[in-house]
């Protein structure tokens, strides 16, 4: 008799690294091969059943989302460190997601077209693609897995998810959610495990014909390598480096205020949080005092919660060193935050005199640390915040019309802001970037059709 090890991961706090949250199953290779076997069993029938009711199952698992708020927004901010008022924040735009998309099993799936002939019905049908797999980073552990799973299944495929390792007990949480809104077995199964090893397995299988991912450039670049050449459909959502502007006619206390949030919200971890502002040089010294007071109203540990492992820990502070050593000027946080040392804790930071060229202008560093710098006018700042290889989102905050639309047309992102901070999604709007940031169809809105379904023409010859 062979007996089966199984690799057990416990899930530390990172506000409290002592603190042992719960532990999780991880599963094996031939169990992978297995979910993915049965997930394509499961397809017929659930592209069988009616979308009013696959929506239905949608609708039912926002309510239950919304009835266990507490828990599971308890066990994210516990497991990744996202203060608990983010992470309510966040179920609740899960639950909104999960509503929308319900709804779209009411919507048109096609539409009839004229044809050379009088004779003939031609029309189009959208038809789903068979078993996907939902690749999920930690940062936001709820709205991503449900702006990935809930059209994916409303379209009528079935699923496979890996959540990040990370929020392991979060994943199995909403696995068990989904189960108890009805969903049929095996319609969406959430596999445990490394990217190396399960997420390898899932980004191969034959079976899959569609692999949606979000995380980080180099797991993107990864993923196209291994399967890009196949005719699987791949979406990517990875990083940004996204720029604010504020301009001499804008409300600088709105622009301060917005701009910290942007880089701060979170942690500073968001793909689409603001990690460079430029400032027009007639009001630099005024917008830059303001930022620096809005940034020193964070109060670490109550309004900003602490990065989410000891990896992101030792990064953000080794890159904060990094722009320290390249001559950036450090005149907010710079440091672990004192006092907290037991937790993975780090002050809001923001450097000035940063040069166009140093790492904390260039790199992503998907930490709470913003680098400020001063430009001429609005045509160095738009040509400076286009010099990247990102292109998620960005911002300007101006008063002047004509600017503001010249930046919506001159910005090369996919997500453009005016007086608004560049983070954010809604569940109705198409969410995704251009250049390095994104790959593939955009998520969320209608545009998420384009990636989970494909299409039938349909001709009948009535005569
Ligand atoms: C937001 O800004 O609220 O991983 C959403 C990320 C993005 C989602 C951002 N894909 O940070």
């Amino acid at each position: 008799m062979t007996t089966i090890v199984k690799e057990i991961r416990q899930q530390f706090n990172p506000a409290c690294p002592s603190e042992c949250v719960g532990q999780v199953e991880l599963m094996s290779i031939e169990e992978t091969k297995a979910a993915l076997t049965v997930a394509q069993e499961a397809f017929e029938g659930w592209k069988n059943t009616s979308s009013v009711a696959r929506g239905d199952i949608l609708r039912m698992m926002a309510q239950l989302l919304e009835e266990n708020i507490d828990i599971v927004a308890e066990t994210a901010s516990k497991e990744m460190g996202k203060t608990k008022n983010e992470m309510i924040g966040e179920v609740k735009r899960g639950a909104s997601i999960l509503r929308y998309f319900a709804q779209e099993g009411m919507r048109s799936t096609g539409e009839v077209l004229p044809s050379v002939s009088e004779a003939k019905l031609l029309y189009t049908k959208r038809v789903p693609l068979g078993v996907i797999v939902a690749i999920t980073p930690w940062n936001f552990p709820v709205a991503i897995p449900l702006w990935k799973i809930a059209p994916a299944l409303v379209y009528g495929n079935t699923v496979v998810w890996k959540p990040s390792i990370e929020v392991a007990l979060t994943g199995k949480l909403l696995g068990e959610l989904f189960e108890q809104a009805g969903l049929p077995k095996h319609v969406l199964q959430v596999v445990q495990g490394r990217g190396s090893t399960v997420g390898q397995v899932l980004v191969e299988a034959p079976e899959v014909k569609a692999i949606t991912f979000t995380g980080s450039n180099g797991v993107g670049q990864n993923i196209l390598n291994t399967v890009g050449h196949t005719k699987k459909k791949i979406q990517l959502e990875l990083g940004g480096k996204n720029a604010a502007i504020i301009l001499a006619d804008a409300d600088l206390d709105v622009a301060a205020r917005l701009t910290v949030e942007g880089a701060m919200k979170q942690t500073g971890q968001r793909c689409t949080a603001t990690s460079r502002v430029y400032i027009e040089e007639a009001v630099y010294e005024k917008a830059l005092e303001k930022i620096i007071a809005e940034a020193k109203k964070i109060e670490v540990g109550v309004t900003m919660g602490p990065v989410s492992s000891k990896e992101q820990y030792t990064n953000i502070l080794a890159a904060i060193d990094k722009a320290k050593a390249e001559g950036a000027t450090l005149v907010v946080g710079g440091t672990a935050t004192k006092g907290k040392e037991e937790g993975y804790f780090i002050d809001p930071t923001i450097f000035t005199d940063v040069n166009h060229t140093m790492s904390v202008a260039c790199e992503e560093i998907f930490g709470p640390v913003l680098a400020v710098m001063k430009v001429k006018d609005y045509e160095e700042a738009i040509k400076l915040s286009n010099d990247t290889e990102f292109g998620l989102s960005a911002s300007i905050y101006t008063t002047n019309i004509q600017k503001a639309f010249d930046f919506i047309e001159r910005s090369e992102v996919g997500l453009v802001q005016v007086n608004d901070e560049t983070g954010g999604a809604e569940p109705q709007a198409p969410f995704g970037g251009m250049k390095n940031s994104s790959t593939g169809a955009r998520e969320q809105g209608q545009a998420a059709k384009e990636f989970f379904t494909t299409i039938k023409t349909v001709t009948i010859n009535t005569r």
